[in-house]
């Protein structure tokens, strides 16, 4: 049994990549390993935020993950900001982390492209913080999307330069990435990843549209001009609709070519509409129920704080006395 830790950032609403590519992984290791899962606040703000919204933000993060079906019995559920070790190991990392390692970084280049000098240190810093996120808690296993591989290895190579200079204190992690799913591409242009901060709402299905808006998305999600219901990753936008359409079934690509024989994609799109409405409106029922107990959240953040804090803290103690500050 491993240790099994993985957040995400509370800065806008949640979509369908987040669940398929982080949450519903976390839900199948939930139940043989112990695990920790929180929400990234102080990564949040590495753009600007509205501290009125990031309050909302990060209880809605808090009420996806209950209502996904991650338990607080079975699994740490916290707040970053709530653990100041965090960000103190942050620092110690920063100077074990190199700038060329750093500016090596696809989404520091892809988030701050046409932003000149007004990017923020914490944007380019970000993944030393989730590196140290990552080493306090001794993690094995890091379930992440595609797009998070990158910051895993560097927290990889970090810690091992960290254990060669001072003697070994960090536990290796491994990403796990799930074959299908891991990168789930935006229904307006399938060649790039689904992403919450895109400008167009028709990118993304986020987990709270209603039948109107998840109909009308994916009747307009771009696709090539092939008439046959085919997985071929060389048709992006076929394929990662595809790739929803099995992941919230569970049929295979064989079944769903079977189930859609003579058809095109207007039935297709029509069914997989129907499909994700179906597998939403549950789970937005529970967040709407979580979100009117905003005592209920509290309470759950603060107790996994104690857990978490707990750990954090003996594990500072074993790194403070490694580089030499403790007296
Ligand atoms: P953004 O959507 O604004 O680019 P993000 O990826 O920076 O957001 P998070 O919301 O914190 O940040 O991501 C949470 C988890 O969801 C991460 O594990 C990330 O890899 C995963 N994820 C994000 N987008 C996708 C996607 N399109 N497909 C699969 N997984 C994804
Ligand atoms: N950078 C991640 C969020 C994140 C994370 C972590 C994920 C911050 N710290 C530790 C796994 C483990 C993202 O998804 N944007």
């Amino acid at each position: 049994m491993g240790r099994v830790l993985s957040a995400l950032q509370p800065s806008g609403f949640l979509h369908i990549g987040n669940y398929l590519g982080m949450i519903e992984p976390v839900l199948i290791l939930q139940e043989q390993h112990e695990n920790f899962i929180f929400i990234v606040d102080y990564h949040a703000i590495t753009v600007p935020q509205d501290p009125k919204k990031l309050r909302e933000q990060i209880l809605f993060a808090l009420a996806v993950y209950l209502a996904s079906g991650i338990d607080p019995q079975k699994t740490t559920i916290f707040q970053q900001s709530a653990i100041p070790q965090h960000t103190e190991l942050g620092w110690i990392l920063n100077c074990v982390a190199s700038m060329g390692e750093l500016e090596r970084m696809t989404q520091f280049k892809d988030k701050s492209r046409n932003k000149g000098e007004q990017v923020s240190v914490g944007l380019f810093d970000y993944p030393v913080l989730m590196a140290a996120d990552i080493l306090l808690y001794d993690t094995n296993i890091v379930p992440v999307g595609e797009d998070q591989k990158q910051h895993v290895e560097l927290t990889r190579n970090i810690a091992q330069r960290f254990n060669q200079r001072f003697g070994t204190t960090f536990t290796l992690p491994k990403p796990e990435i799930r074959t299908h799913g891991a990168r789930i591409m935006g229904l307006d242009h399938p060649e790039k990843k689904m992403s919450k901060s895109a400008e167009n709402p028709k990118n993304y299905i986020s987990l709270l549209d209603d039948e109107s808006a998840i109909q009308q998305k994916i009747m307009s999600a771009v696709t090539d001009s092939g008439k046959e219901i085919i997985y071929d990753q060389n048709s992006p936008g076929l394929a990662n609709l595809m790739t929803i359409y099995s992941l919230i079934t569970q049929k295979t690509f064989e079944q769903i070519q079977e189930e859609f024989e003579g058809k095109g994609y207007g039935d297709f799109k029509k069914q997989l509409a129907q499909a994700l409405i179906i597998f939403l409106h549950p789970l937005q029922e529970k967040i709407h129920l979580y979100l009117k107990n905003e005592d209920e959240l509290k309470r759950i953040l603060h107790e996994g704080s104690l857990r978490a804090q707990d750990i954090a803290e003996k594990k500072m103690k074993q790194i403070r006395k490694k580089i030499g500050v403790t007296l």
